[in-house]
This record gives C-alpha cells, sequence and structure tokens, in this order.
C-alpha cells in the first residue's frame, strides 16, 4: 500500500505538472482525489489492514491528499491566468481598424418637397387627408362635374379596371369623399399618387403625385383663394414671390385659373428657366363649382369654397433644376444620394 501510495505521488505529480489547461486538472481531480478516485479507494481499503496500521496509513493517505491539493491548487492559479490571457486575446479590439462603409439612405426629392408642403399648408391650419388609388368612377369624375362621355374621362387618360372603377386621375376625389361626409367648415389638403394613360417622357409619368387643397365655409372668396397661394410661394421659394392668375377651365371649379409663381431663379426678371417671362407654371385652381357642392351634398347658396391642385413631381423638378422626370423614378443611386 505504501509503495501504490508512492507511485500515485510521482504519477500525479508528473501529471500536475504537465495539465495543460484546467479541464486537464479537474480531469486528474476526479481520477485521484474523486469519489471513485484512487487514494479514496485507499481509504475505503483500509479495512483490510492489521488495526494497529491504520492510523499511520490514514495519515500517509491524508498527507498525499493535502500535497496533491495544494500542488493543484498551484498549477491551476497558473493555468486560470494563461487562459485568461488568452481569452482576452482573442476578444481585443483594434480601434485603429477602418471601418466598414455603411452608406446611409436619402429623402428622395419629391417627399422632401411634400414634406415641405404639408409643414406649409399644416402651418396654415389645413388638416391632411388620404384616400384610396383605386378609385370608383363616382368619386374620381361624377361628383367632380365629369359626366359621362366627357373628354377628359376618355379611355386614353384613365386606367379602367371594370366600368365602375378607375385607377384615380386625380387626388380630387378623396376630397368628394369628405365633401359627401362632413359639414364645413372643411379645411384639407390630399397628397398622393395619380394615375393617367400617358407615354413617359421629360414632363410625363403614367404614376405621379399631386397634392390637392380644398377650403369650403360661408363666405369663402377668391381672395382667399389667392391669399393662400401667395402665403404658399412666399413659404415654398422667399419674400418677393407671388402667384399670377390666368383665366382657365376646369369641370369642378367656376371661375377657373392657371396660377403661376414668380420664376425663382431670376426673381421675376426673366431667364432661361422661365423663357424670359419671369414667370412659371405651377399649379391649377379656382373656386369650386356650385354643382359639385350641390351634387356632394352642401349647399352652394350658404357655402362657397376654393380649390387647388399641385404637381409633385413638377414642383420638384423646378426646386432641383431636375431636367428630366425619369430621374425622379429610375431611381439611380448616382441621382439620389445628392439629397442626403
Ligand atoms: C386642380 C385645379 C383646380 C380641385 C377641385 C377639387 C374639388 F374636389 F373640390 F372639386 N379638388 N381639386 C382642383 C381645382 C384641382 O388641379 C390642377
Amino acid at each position: 500500500m505504501q509503495e501504490k501510495l508512492q507511485s500515485i505521488q510521482a504519477r500525479v505529480m508528473e501529471q500536475l505538472d504537465q495539465a495543460a489547461d484546467t479541464a486537464a486538472l479537474e480531469q486528474i481531480r476526479v481520477t485521484v482525489l474523486g469519489k471513485k478516485g484512487e487514494l479514496t479507494g485507499i481509504l475505503r481499503s483500509m479495512g483490510q489492514l492489521p488495526p494497529e496500521e491504520r492510523p499511520v496509513m490514514g495519515q500517509k493517505v491524508n498527507e498525499l491528499r493535502a500535497q496533491i491539493e495544494e500542488k493543484m491548487a498551484e498549477r491551476e492559479a497558473v493555468l486560470r491566468e494563461r487562459e485568461k490571457a488568452i481569452k482576452l486575446e482573442k476578444e481585443s479590439i483594434d480601434v485603429t481598424m477602418p471601418v466598414e462603409d455603411r452608406t446611409m439612405g436619402a429623402m428622395h426629392p419629391c417627399s422632401i418637397v411634400l414634406d415641405q408642403l404639408l409643414t406649409i399648408f399644416t402651418g396654415m391650419g389645413f388638416e391632411v387627408v388620404e384616400g384610396p388609388e383605386v378609385e370608383y368612377d363616382h368619386y374620381n369624375f361624377e361628383l367632380l362635374n365629369l359626366p359621362k362621355n366627357h373628354p377628359a374621362r376618355d379611355a386614353q387618360d384613365t386606367f379602367y379596371v371594370d366600368d365602375n372603377i378607375v385607377l384615380r386621375t386625380h387626388t380630387s376625389p378623396v376630397q368628394a369623399r369628405i365633401m359627401t361626409t362632413r359639414k364645413p367648415p372643411i379645411r384639407i389638403v390630399c397628397p398622393g399618387r395619380t394615375y393617367r394613360v400617358d407615354e413617359a417622357d421629360a414632363t410625363h409619368s403614367p404614376v405621379f403625385q399631386q397634392i390637392e387643397g380644398l377650403v369650403i365655409d360661408e363666405n369663402i372668396t377668391m381672395s382667399d383663394l389667392k391669399g393662400t397661394l401667395d402665403t404658399f410661394a412666399r413659404h415654398l421659394y422667399g419674400e418677393g414671390i407671388t402667384t399670377r392668375f390666368r383665366p382657365s377651365h376646369f369641370p369642378f371649379t367656376e371661375p377657373s385659373a392657371e396660377v403661376d409663381l414668380t420664376c425663382a431663379n431670376c426673381k421675376g426678371a426673366g431667364c432661361r428657366v422661365c423663357k424670359g417671362t419671369g414667370w412659371i407654371e405651377v399649379l391649377g385652381a379656382g373656386m369650386v363649382n356650385p354643382k359639385v357642392l350641390e351634387m356632394c351634398g352642401i349647399d352652394p347658396e350658404k357655402y362657397t369654397g376654393f380649390a387647388f391642385g399641385i404637381g409633385i413631381e413638377r414642383i420638384t423638378m423646378l426646386k432641383y433644376s431636375v431636367p428630366n422626370m425619369k430621374y425622379l423614378w429610375e431611381n439611380d443611386v448616382r441621382f439620389l444620394k445628392q439629397f442626403r
């Protein structure tokens, strides 16, 4: 038994010296000191010894155990230090390493302009209302004084889903819906996508965006329209920018006007952008046709109103000197990243 102890001592001390990591140490602990370990086995088998040898043997086993535990603790401290150093080395971050290039997104120029328009009009007390892009003929045409067989309803201009349903050709049907469901005073702007059968070219697209305004109350006059659009023009382009109304015709307004803004490029002096006129055509407007009010259930004897429509792409192109509308929907990043 004495010899056995000596051989265990020699072997375990060497194993401890050679243990490469704390997992190996733990393995030694189990095989030597564990419940089924060698030393434990020896202690248990001491019953076979003559009683007078037991205390001496027991002491030797305990001494060896203490020696192994001490050595193991020393070795463990060394190995833990080493493992910590390896871990730190692995996890270290080189703060001087160049970062991966993350490209920032940008607002689409039309969205920048639309946001600006919404800020201007909500600042004047308008509420923003949206509605369906797939619309009943009734709201898109009928209520807006565009009866069947009106030339503006030509299949040439309108995407028909079926006899009664179209892709809206303007955002006015959103306003027709509001007029049929609310009582004046009404003060709304309606932004959104609109659709017309059109060949895409430098200034046209079958899908485009509009924002239309509508005000209905007692005693609303054309001067309210003029004042609203003058304020809009000033906010969009600054002091000195105003509007000019030219007579026009829309079925849903009477009277109707094409509205020009002072050319922001030359402040009205005349330049290449405005073809020497000092004015840029920007929107259409007018007093809501009493027939439209009547059809929408608003008493035209009591109430009057004005409305206007602005093409988002058109004023975006003017604002950023975009020479062709295709740049607005091609989404070439070389174009888009200029708006970061
Ligand atoms: C325009 C020009 C003139 C307009 C009319 C209406 C409604 F619903 F009140 F009848 N909404 N928008 C209107 C009037 C739109 O766009 C160039």
